[in-house]
């Protein structure tokens, strides 16, 4: 059975009409400015109330990007140089290769309406041809491709309305890119993942399960105090995070996935501004999570809907890896590795599926 966060359309029109409500709310209370993610972006009806009108954290403008400069479009991705790529293979020790993605099928949780549709045309698709008799199968994938399954954000999946309600030239992304510029039915014509560099790079696993001994639960956040008690267990030196490197949080919830995919999108435990900002001073270029937004959903501060998608995402252009499974990490206690995925260069998309690995 197909597992959905809202499973009809009731739940979404529900969920419209109370962003609507709320965003009145909000310009009511002379809060004009506040960033508003996206109204249909709910994660559920029932934490519908905390999506419209999310306050900017800063009303200050946060491009041109200080490091990458006002045209870049490639994010931290621009991490991966030679020299990480060298820093990278000296934790490769033992040669081992894990998948860290999972399995995509049509009953895997997805987020809202996002659809996961694999049909083979033909039995075989083609042939026979030739005096050798070839067959061949093809396959149509119908999917928001890189929003589905395990999935990496792109810079372009995410930004923060600064304007008015439609005000296309005032909802900016990355590099304060607007939807004006980038708007197309036929791809993003900025932002796009063919801009996003293949990550090969250092790895650090934070398994906050273990440092609380059981699963986390949803609305539940990961603080920095849980990252270095991690790290202690772990047997990890903060210290040796380094600028560029990705960092992933285990926090159980992913045990959930295709057992209870109603539970699991119901909302989840994760990462808050708190570790965002400690992500930012480190320069991390990539965070991930063995659930579906890496952030804590609902935030514990109710006005903000997906706060660490639009602080890390749009305004740092730091990418983020979602639905990941470090399982077999776990099990051999590999918490620092290789990480390695080669987003597809899909033109104008907004994100990727695909099979990352960990290389140990
Ligand atoms: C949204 O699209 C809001 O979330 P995610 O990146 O987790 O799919």
């Amino acid at each position: 059975m197909d597992s959905r966060y809202l499973r009809d359309k009731e739940d979404l029109k529900q969920a419209a009409q109370t962003v609507d409500e709320d965003r009145r709310n909000f310009l009511t209370a002379g809060l004009v400015g506040g960033a508003v993610v996206a109204g249909t972006l709910v994660a559920g009806a029932a934490h519908a109330q905390q999506i419209a009108q999310a306050p900017a954290l800063s009303d200050k403008v946060w491009w041109p990007h200080p490091k990458w400069g006002k045209d870049d479009q490639a994010g931290s991705s621009n991490y991966m140089t030679p020299a990480k790529t060298l820093d990278t293979v000296k934790l490769i020790k033992d040669g081992k290769v894990y998948r860290i993605g999972r399995m995509y099928e049509s009953s895997m949780p997805k987020f809202g309406e996002r659809a996961f549709t694999l049909r083979i045309p033909g039995a075989p698709t083609g042939g026979p041809v030739g005096a050798n008799k070839v067959l061949w199968h093809d396959e149509f994938l119908a999917t928001e491709i890189g929003q589905t399954g395990t999935q990496f954000d792109g810079l372009g999946h995410i930004g923060i309305q600064m304007g008015k309600d439609g005000d296309q030239s005032e909802m900016r992304y990355y590099n304060g890119v607007t939807e004006l510029e980038m708007a197309s039915a036929y791809g993003l014509k900025k932002l796009g993942m063919e801009n996003c560099k293949p990550f090969f790079t250092r790895g650090h696993l934070f398994d906050v399960e273990a440092v609380k001994g059981q699963m986390m639960e949803a609305g539940q956040e990961i603080t920095v105090a849980d990252l270095r008690a991690a790290l202690q267990k772990q047997n990890m030196q903060e210290a040796d995070i380094k600028e560029g490197d990705a960092v992933f949080f285990n926090t159980g919830w992913g045990k959930l996935w295709q057992k209870n995919n109603d539970k699991f999108g119901s909302g989840e435990p994760g990462i808050g501004l708190e570790v965002a900002k400690w992500c930012i001073d480190k320069g991390i270029s990539l965070t991930g999570a063995d659930q579906w937004a890496t952030e804590v959903v609902p935030n514990p501060d109710k006005n903000l809907a997906f706060p660490v998608h639009t602080e890390l995402i749009a305004k740092q252009g730091i990418y983020n890896h979602e639905n990941l499974d470090f399982t077999a990490l776990i099990a051999d206690r590999k918490y620092q590795f290789a990480y390695i995925f080669s987003p597809a260069p899909i033109k104008g998309a907004t994100g990727s599926n695909g099979g990352p690995i960990a290389v140990t």
